[in-house]
């Protein structure tokens, strides 16, 4: 991408489009195209079309998508499905309309087998049944990297398939209905601390395992993707390494300076019990991750102090 390219970053207001822009601008990207929610609804083919024909992107990254945690997938499957095809039919399809050089499509690990061999390959996709909870968008974000592999196949366009792990990191959502874990640790560690709870409630039994990437990371490796890479298979993004989920709420707790108990909600659902990427080919390239677990959570939890005036739900 040279600097003067047009490159439009879909959802440039959420988590990883943030930290898209940011990078970019590092970069001195000069020519960035954005639209709001309120400029330009993506799930509206007509609209997309418009904006598509105004703006003739040359590069995209969709990172724009309906996201959240356990219980948000779990309770709003049809908007989960529902936005999330549009989004991203619109997208790639005016991508390859308009004649754009290249696409990145954003996709998630949850896309693999509930029960998926650890590490889970790129090519373990479609092997088996999915984790439930998150069915509904595992199924939209599947249905993203078979219509960039049909587009590339029939079409011969550059549409290329990005899977991160577990993401977390500054403008992440912080409320507790829909927020993933990270974020949500946070929050109750620190609400905790500051009224001082004596316990703390969790989900699940604690016992689940992911794999956390700060969002800086996942940014460095799409822009080195688009720069990189050129293949119908989807590429996974991860820290190479998991955690259990009461191992990551001791290191939090600790990171924030709370000293009351823990307890697990069993109600809750733990979903998949492991989902580490295997992320081999990535490195096998060029990239790796750079931040810390432990680094990364400090960051984010100065970033919550200094915003959390911001967080209003
Ligand atoms: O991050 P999370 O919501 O989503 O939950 P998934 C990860 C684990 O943390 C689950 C547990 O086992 C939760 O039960 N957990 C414990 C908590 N306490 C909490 C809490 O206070 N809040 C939350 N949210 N979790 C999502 C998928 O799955 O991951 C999406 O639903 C997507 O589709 C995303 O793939 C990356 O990792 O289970």
């Amino acid at each position: 991408m040279d600097k003067q390219a047009r490159i439009f970053i879909a959802g440039h207001k959420g988590l990883v489009g943030t930290a898209l822009i940011n990078q970019l601008r590092s970069l001195d990207y000069q020519n960035l195209i954005v639209a709001t929610k309120e400029e330009l609804d993506l799930r509206d083919p007509l609209a997309v079309d418009a904006f598509f024909a105004a703006t003739q992107p040359e590069y995209i990254f969709l990172a724009a998508a309906k996201v959240g945690g356990i219980h948000a997938n779990n309770t709003y499957p049809a908007e989960f499905i529902y936005d999330n095809l549009m989004i991203q039919t619109n997208v790639i399809h005016n991508a390859y309309k308009y004649q754009a050089k290249k696409l990145l499509f954003l996709g998630s690990s949850c896309i693999y087998p509930k029960y998926a061999p650890q590490p889970i390959r790129e090519r373990y996709l479609m092997t088996g049944l999915l984790e439930p909870t998150n069915e509904a968008y595992a199924i939209a974000k599947i249905v993203g990297i078979k219509m960039c592999q049909s587009y590339n196949r029939q079409y011969g366009t550059n549409f290329i398939t990005v899977m991160p792990s577990n993401l977390y990191g500054p403008f992440d959502n912080f409320d507790l209905e829909t927020s993933h874990v990270l974020p949500a640790l946070i929050r109750k560690f620190h609400e905790a601390k500051v009224n001082k709870a004596s316990l703390v409630e969790l989900w699940g039994s604690g016992s689940p395992r992911r794999e956390f990437l700060h969002v800086a990371d996942l940014a460095s490796a799409c822009l080195f993707l688009m720069e990189h890479y050129s293949d119908n298979e989807p590429v996974n993004v991860g820290a190479g390494f998991d955690i259990s989920i009461a191992e990551l709420a001791q290191m939090v707790k600790k990171i924030i300076g709370y000293h009351g108990k823990i307890v697990w909600d069993s109600s809750k659902p733990d979903g998949t019990p492991r989902k580490l990427l295997d992320i081999r080919k990535i490195t096998g390239i060029g990239w790796k991750p750079k931040l810390s677990l432990k680094e990364g959570i400090k960051q984010t939890y100065e970033w919550f102090l200094a915003n959390k005036e911001l967080i209003t739900r």
